[in-house]
């Protein structure tokens, strides 16, 4: 019943704003409301970067898994089989794991400007078989690069129901670039990790985007456009790639606690520029800095809770899997089979 709250608006900054309820809604008073109570009635807010921003002064803690598990090798949208990696490569991949561990911090100095920061906690792991058959296990884990991201509001209002930000990110080389393993049994033992391996970029990267955020009585809608801008290059001279993200989510709240939604996101990311003259790229595929960008569209279904009352109010839990609906690699490279995230949210 909360939500039915979300189409009258009460903002605390122009009290004289749209007070009427719109046609076809019942009616309750709710200009006894504050604008923390009426930002924190929408039960749907997808756990993207950029997806939500706090009234003034609200500060939200917020916790991050996310898991992604790749296999079997793309060449554009060709399979490329083992095999035929290991006729052009000693050694091949023959699987990977990412998860990420990430904390989050939001806080809003105004109603139009909600700032962030993130640390990702990053855990690696690439199964590899020589073309003697040998198998072995790389494995890298540390702290990733720090985000700081301002989101501020352009253009319309909470209670106008629709909103566009301006994103302004900044990422800082605070993860490793300098991952190396000992594998027993391999000569030489102790080797550079590839590029997929590292923990950061190494090099300070501008991320600017465009969030569009919609909501009504039951629905939230919203699309985005984030992008990941590098320059120079790092201090093993190469640079990442930069990336393009473009994303569409829906979201719809069935229970004032309890809210489906689906994701639709697109990605393009670039080849390494320059090279680590330490990273073997005739090693295997992941070495090669040419083997490194591709385009991908992840199909994402997800599940959103939030705690309307009692001593857990405002906690939020959002979980959300998925897999690639298409996928296009400069290759032979890792293909993703599925991902899966789970968040937790408190705001104060
Ligand atoms: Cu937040």
């Amino acid at each position: 019943m909360l939500l039915l709250t979300l189409g009258y608006s009460a903002e605390a900054q122009s009290p004289n704003s749209d007070m009427t309820p719109r046609s076809g809604e019942a009616t309750h008073d709710l200009t006894g409301l504050s604008l923390e109570e009426l930002y924190n009635l929408d039960v749907i807010q997808l756990n993207v970067i950029g997806g939500h921003t706090h009234p003034a002064h609200e500060i939200m803690f917020g916790y991050e898994f996310m898991f992604m598990d790749m296999g079997g090798h793309l060449s554009g949208t060709r399979d490329v089989s083992e095999a035929e990696i290991l006729r052009q490569f000693p050694s091949a991949s023959t699987g990977m794991t990412v998860e990420e561990h990430m904390p989050e911090i939001m806080y809003a100095p105004t109603n139009k400007l909600t700032l962030m920061a993130m640390l990702p906690i990053k855990h690696i792991e690439m199964d590899m078989v020589l073309r003697d058959g040998f198998h072995f296990t790389e494995h890298s884990q540390g702290i990733s690069d720090l985000q700081i991201m301002a989101l501020y509001t352009a253009l319309g209002s909470v209670s106008k129901g629709q909103r566009l930000l301006i994103d302004a990110g900044m990422s800082f080389p605070t993860g490793s670039i300098d991952e190396k393993n000992t594998i027993a049994g391999l000569d030489p033992s102790t080797f550079k990790l590839e590029y997929p391996m590292q923990l950061g970029s190494g090099t300070y990267d501008f991320r600017p985007g465009l969030t569009y955020l919609g909501e009504s009585k039951k629905w939230a809608w919203g699309a985005e456009a984030l992008t990941t801008l590098r320059f120079g290059r790092n201090d093993n001279g190469y640079r990442l790639g930069n990336e393009y993200n473009l994303m569409g989510w829906v979201g719809y709240a069935l229970t004032d606690w309890f809210a489906p939604s689906l994701r639709v996101n697109g990605r393009i990311w670039g080849n390494v520029h320059g090279a680590d003259p330490e990273i073997d790229s005739t090693f295997d595929a992941e070495g090669d800095p040419h083997r490194q960008g591709g385009r991908r569209v992840d199909f994402l279904m997800g599940v959103n809770f939030f705690v309307p009352e009692g001593i857990f109010k405002r906690t939020r839990v959002n979980i959300e899997g998925g897999f690639p609906i298409y996928e296009n690699l400069d290759g032979p490279q890792l293909s993703t089979r599925w991902l899966l995230s789970a968040g937790l949210t408190y705001s104060f």
